[in-house]
């Protein structure tokens, strides 16, 4: 008896203990079909980064055979000024399929620009994705400014069935409870409807 109570604390343990929340151990997409994954996503989640910068109605293209990418995303600059931030990005390899870096930057001077992580933490293709960037990292390893998108396929966001794995996801990046919806209002449908537009 004594030996079952044993194994169950340690089961019980196990269960609590925090995930591991330094970047150089976060498991990341294996395997990663590139032709499978590129193509158009619309984030539905975000986890922000210090300095937040895309707000909503953000779509991205993604073209892995020519390692580039457009997105677009409602943002507000200068003096409150609303705009739709034309965005291209374009990716290089690192020793990792599923980790990217992405140099980035706007159709006009006045947008962000920036040389960021992306990484593919998992995806289905066909229905979700879930990324990751760790802009300045701690100490000991950890985060501390990152942001993270959950994409989906589908602009009016995830299915219900991907919905138990995304969670799980965003727990093993320590980043549970801290996306925001992002919602698809139609503000940059004039200039998202041809993805090579984009
Ligand atoms: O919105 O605060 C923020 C940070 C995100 C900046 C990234 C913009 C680059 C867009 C290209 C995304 C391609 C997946």
């Amino acid at each position: 008896m004594l030996w079952f109570v044993v194994a169950l604390c340690f089961v019980a343990d196990s269960w609590a203990q925090e995930p591991d929340c330094r970047v150089a151990n976060i498991q990341v997409m294996q395997n990663l079909d590139r032709s499978r994954y590129e193509g158009l996503w619309y984030a539905v989640g975000k986890k922000d980064p210090e300095g937040l910068f895309l707000l909503d109605n953000i779509v991205a293209y993604l073209n892995l055979t020519s390692m580039s990418a457009k997105a677009k995303g409602r943002v507000i600059i200068l003096n409150n000024w609303e705009m739709c931030a034309d965005m291209t990005a374009t990716f290089e390899d690192t020793e990792n399929p599923s980790k990217f870096k992405m140099k980035y930057w706007g159709a006009a001077s006045y947008l962000q620009t920036g040389y960021d992580d992306h990484w593919v933490i998992d995806t289905d293709y066909d229905n979700y994705a879930v990324h990751y960037s760790c802009r300045v990292l701690e100490d000991d390893g950890t985060c501390r400014d990152s942001y993270s998108f959950i994409f989906s396929r589908h602009s009016f966001g995830l299915r219900p069935e991907d919905v138990a794995i995304v969670t799980m996801r965003k727990t093993e990046l320590c980043l549970l409870g801290k996306y925001r919806r992002v919602t698809h209002t139609g503000f940059c449908d004039a200039e998202q409807t041809d993805p090579n537009q984009m």
